[in-house]
């Protein structure tokens, strides 16, 4: 099964498309596991949304986009996880659904050669900052740690969890974290004109909106206020993003994949080269 409104397998799309990419992995999860199942159960939900967004007034159908399947990760360990998602995203604008959040560090090692200078904005309501993880060092707990560490710039925004001491890093070290997720206006023009790479864990929403998630916290933002910080990076150079930590089986009424769903057809339509852009 593919995305709403995808290309049918096989079928052309021009160079530069978005493509989504799957990552059935959560083998590190700490608390409740169950997001290895978020990338079919975001396809599945997507049928039941359209493909026209008001807010956005753009349509799917005006955006030619491909899903390229699932990476088959299935019983690696962490890192061999992250060689696989490496290899196994191409050319154009990948879009890559979790999958645990660990999967971000993959992405962003095939990318980087492409793009030195590559920001990382993340929406999350955890800081993902630590060292270490239960012994390990690559995980969902460690991932922005391992990008920091690595000399990617981390932006940080929707934050409500943590440790004292990844507060600490993230107050220091990131470019900027804050419990907003809107990104201030001078961070902003700072960013344009920066390759970034958007990384959304759908636990920065409230968890009355989405309670399907490995670790929910309390007090985070709306569907309208996510959208809103989404938009205000639309003009920015986006060469790469990913929704994570959806996890359908937290969830017995079904909600999170469809709300899921919603923002990546939102993420589509405001980040994809168009076809009625100039060429
Ligand atoms: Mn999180």
């Amino acid at each position: 099964m593919s995305f709403l409104g995808a290309r049918a397998p096989g079928s052309p799309v021009p160079p530069g498309a978005l493509t989504l990419y799957g990552v059935p992995y959560d083998a590190t999860s700490s608390f409740r596991r169950g997001s290895r199942l978020g990338p079919e159960a975001i396809r599945w939900a997507s049928e039941s949304i359209e493909t026209y967004s008001p807010v956005l007034d753009r349509d799917l159908e005006a955006v030619p986009f491909a899903d390229a399947g699932d990476i088959a990760v299935e019983g690696l360990s962490p890192a061999a996880m992250v060689r696989r998602v490496r290899g196994g995203i191409g050319p154009g604008l990948p879009c890559i659904l979790g999958g645990e959040h660990t999967l971000t560090l993959g992405a962003v090692q095939a990318l980087t050669p492409h793009h030195p200078d590559l920001v990382i904005v993340q929406w999350d309501a955890h800081a993902d900052l630590r060292d270490e993880y239960r012994g390990e060092r690559i995980g969902h707990a460690t991932v922005m740690r391992r990008l920091l560490d690595g000399g990617c710039p981390v932006v940080q925004l929707g934050v409500r969890a943590g440790t004292r001491e990844e507060l600490h890093i993230a107050q220091h070290r990131a470019l900027h974290c804050s419990r907003e997720v809107m990104p201030p206006r001078g961070l902003l023009d700072r960013l344009a004109g920066r390759a970034l790479y958007l990384t959304i864990d759908i636990d920065v929403l409230d968890p009355g909106i989405a309670p399907g998630t490995g670790n929910p916290e309390p007090d985070g933002a709306t569907y309208a206020e996510l959208l809103t910080a989404l938009g205000s990076l639309a003009s920015h150079r986006i060469v790469g993003m990913d929704l994570v930590e959806v996890s359908p089986p937290c969830d017995p009424t079904g909600l999170t994949p469809i709300v899921a769903a919603s923002l990546v057809r939102e993420m589509i339509l405001l980040f994809a080269p168009r076809r009625t852009d100039p060429a």
